[in-house]
């Protein structure tokens, strides 16, 4: 019997809608859904891993517990019975803040929600993962200036900059948003008369398809924008309308800007007065204008005052919830997890304005000797081994738990550290799903069980449960399994996992409705957009975008004179599939880029093996000549580095002290290096 079942690819958080081949039992083909209002039948390189990864045979098959020996193949009872132990003796001691739940990037809500109940009912809100590096800083900024997110719409739009996103190769043109025919968009801005822009330092896979590149020095992006503000006020460029009676702080920051000049930023920069002025005059009169923030401006040390500052440069040009624009999308309601609400979190930190906990503050604490620190964690989806800066002492951070759980398919780079590891269903083997705003509505969208699970492989809410029931915890459940999950989670919407499974696309809003600020305001303090903020004030931070010149010391520069930055090669996600040839045959391993001059200097050739050091750590790994970036300026691609791959791991190079003040997250983007030929010492 063969049938054709609709769900996600799930690869990435694009989401992109799939139609798999099952027969007897089996996935033996996948396709792009042409029905999915987004990918629209489209399916990248990347999903060609969906039926290998099922049925790898190096996949944990099940529960694995670490003794003296190695690991040792345990049943899920033993498993859960130890977890349950350990986890009751270890509050007992310590008091349940000694639990942190671990989570990666969310590309689909089993994510985003498991095990989140556990923790609570445990007695514990400390959540976290890699907010720091993704996304959440953006969110920070744009939030402080409007309340809410704000997503990108292309409909109509004239100018479109792409800012510190590589669209291209990551296929991500909206943060949370369904971009519909997405593969399209750039064509579909220029067919309408649009035009593109890239700001980016490096000449990305997107650079190519633009009708112009900005290419900016790193980490500098705050300078440009406060610049492009100074000359739109100055200029009279921005939309007086929409400043008067939507805005708060208009003249403190038209005060702020007198200094930022484009002669100012020009030199920070490293872009032309020229430059700078004609891109903040077409960016206030090539209406509507859209930006879209990428991930390329965290993991810097000013991620979230450079959001921040794009976020008021689309309300100093009125560029807000209007078509074409920066849009206020329809989100669907749903029931969030944990149910149970714990005192504290991130206002307890030194980071009191972030969403999560941040992991670079668990970090301090698990290796500090504090008696009532973090000794027990318990990961799902998540890779931090190889994820956060500085793996070497985040690999401390590991060894010195008293207890680590991890849920994952593979013995990565981080399983390696656990005491317990549980085999985790693949997103083909378990019902899962997510929801995405566009502006013809909030969808949900099932990412659909196909197989029965393999081996002993177990999905994340069946796991919690039966730890929780083993807890005495049961009572605290809405839910035993993912189905049950899924179908709390979406209630408030008015549907089921049934309508789920019946129609794959639920739309449970209207379309957008565009300009509601006029009518509701903004959702921060003031309902205005906000230039100023209180909120910043008081939290001890600037309450305009303030840029500050990054220091390195002089020593280290001396020692280090390359800036270092990340790529992610657009045919992985992230750390995962090296160990899937169909996917891995694109670039089985990783290179540090450098331009010719850089190269020729250090006797290094395209193909050369090189060590890459910084005041952190070294890696090996080979050059490639190719000029991605300007003299100056190495690019490491990042992701590898499990134990498959044993290839160089960029974040043994990155510093996690070198941190963003508002968000914790740290500098992956930017650090000092230098790079030699293998043998050689310059
Ligand atoms: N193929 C693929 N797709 C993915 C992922 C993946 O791993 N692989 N990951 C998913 C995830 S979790 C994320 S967060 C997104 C990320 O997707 P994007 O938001 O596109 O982010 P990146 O590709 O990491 O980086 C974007 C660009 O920022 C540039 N950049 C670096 N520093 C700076 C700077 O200082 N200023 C400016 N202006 N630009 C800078 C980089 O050179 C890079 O070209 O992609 C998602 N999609
Ligand atoms: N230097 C540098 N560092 C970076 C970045 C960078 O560009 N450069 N990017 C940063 C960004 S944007 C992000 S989002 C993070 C990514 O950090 P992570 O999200 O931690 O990285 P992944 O490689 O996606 O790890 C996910 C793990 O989950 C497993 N997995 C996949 N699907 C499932 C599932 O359904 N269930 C379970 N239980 N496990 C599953 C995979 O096998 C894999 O081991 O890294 C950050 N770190
Ligand atoms: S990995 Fe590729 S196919 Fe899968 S969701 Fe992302 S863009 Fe779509
Ligand atoms: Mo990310």
């Amino acid at each position: 019997m063969e049938k054709k079942l609709r769900t996600i690819c799930g690869f990435c958080h694009t989401a992109c809608g799939m139609v798999v081949t099952e027969k007897d039992g089996k996935m033996v083909k996948v396709l792009g859904d042409p029905a999915h209002p987004a990918s629209k039948g489209y399916l990248c390189e990347k999903a060609d891993a969906a039926i290998p990864l099922v049925y790898h045979q190096d996949r944990v098959k099940t529960p694995l517990m670490k003794t003296k020996g190695g690991f040792k193949k345990v049943s899920w009872g033993e498993a859960l019975d130890f977890a349950a132990d350990k986890l009751l003796s270890l509050r007992e001691k310590y008091g349940p803040k000694t639990l942190v739940r671990v989570i990666g990037a969310p590309f689909s809500y089993d994510i985003r929600d498991g095990f989140s109940q556990l923790v609570a009912a445990f007695g514990s809100n400390i959540n976290t993962g890699i907010g720091h590096l993704c996304s959440r800083p953006r969110m920070v900024g744009i939030i402080s200036v409007f309340g809410e997110r704000i997503e990108t719409n292309y409909k109509g739009t004239k100018l479109a900059i792409f800012w510190g996103g590589n669209v291209v190769a990551q296929n991500r043109y909206s943060n949370h948003s369904a971009t519909p025919d997405f593969s399209h968009t750039i064509v579909n801005i220029k067919k309408g008369g649009g035009k593109v822009v890239v700001i980016d330092p490096v000449k990305s896979e997107t650079v190519p398809f633009a009708d112009e590149w900005i290419p900016i020095k790193l980490g500098t992006d705050l300078a440009l924008a406060l610049a492009m503000m100074h000359v739109i006020i100055r200029e009279g460029l921005y939309d007086q309308e929409f400043v008067e009676n939507y805005t708060l702080g208009f003249d403190q920051l038209k005060t702020h800007v007198i200094s930022y000049t484009p002669e100012w930023a020009a030199k920070i920069t490293g872009i032309s007065i020229e430059k700078i002025q004609d891109l903040a005059r077409r960016y206030a009169t090539e209406r509507p204008g859209v930006i879209y923030d990428g991930n390329g401006l965290d993991m810097h040390t000013q991620g979230v005052e450079t959001c921040r500052a794009l976020a008021m440069l689309q309300a100093l040009t009125g560029n807000v919830d209007r078509p074409g624009s920066n849009v206020f999308m329809p989100w669907s309601k749903q029931n969030m997890l944990p149910t149970i609400k714990i005192s504290g979190g991130p206002s307890e930190t030194k980071y009191p304005l972030f969403i999560d906990y941040p992991h670079p503050v668990v970090i301090d604490s698990v290796l500090s000797d504090q008696e009532d620190r973090p000794r027990a964690m318990l990961m799902t989806a998540s890779n931090p081994a190889l994820g956060l800066a500085n793996s070497k002492k985040y690999w401390d951070v590991l060894r010195k738990l008293e207890l680590l759980i991890v849920h994952d398919h593979f013995m990565t780079a981080t399983a390696e550290f656990a005491h317990l590891i549980l085999p985790a269903t693949t997103g083909f083997e378990a019902n899962s799903y997510k929801a995405h705003s566009s502006a013809e509505g909030c969808f949900f969208i099932l990412r659909r069980k196909i197989v029965e699970p393999l081996w002993e492989s177990r999905p994340v809410f069946e796991v919690e449960y039966a730890m929780a029931e083993k807890m005495g915890m049961g009572k605290d459940y809405p839910f035993r399994d993912n189905e049950g999950w899924i179908d709390f989670a979406v209630k408030p919407s008015n549907i089921s996992f049934n309508d789920l499974v019946e129609k794959q696309i639920v739309y449970t809003t209207p379309s957008v409705q565009y300009e509601k600020f006029k009518t509701k305001g903004f959702g921060t303090p003031s309902g205005k957009a906000e230039f100023f903020s209180e909120k910043f004030q008081e939290a001890g931070y600037d309450p305009m975008p303030t840029f500050r010149e990054r220091k390195v010391d002089p020593l280290i520069r001396e020692k280090f004179p390359l800036d270092g930055t990340s790529r992610k090669p657009g045919t992985y996600s992230h750390t995962k599939h090296r160990n899937i040839p169909e996917v891995s045959k694109y670039q089985p391993l990783p290179f540090v880029w450098m331009h010719s001059e850089d190269a020729k200097k250090r006797g290094i050739e395209n193909g050369s093996w090189v060590e890459v050091e910084s005041s952190i750590g070294k890696i090996e790994l080979e050059a490639r000549t190719e000029e991605k970036a300007p003299v100056g300026v190495v690019v490491v691609d990042f992701g590898w580095g499990n134990p498959w791959d044993k290839a160089a791991n960029i974040n043994f190079l990155t510093d996690d002290q070198d941190r963003d003040p508002i968000s914790s997250g740290t500098s992956h983007r930017l650090f000092p290096c230098q790079v030699r030929k293998k043998g050689n010492t310059i």
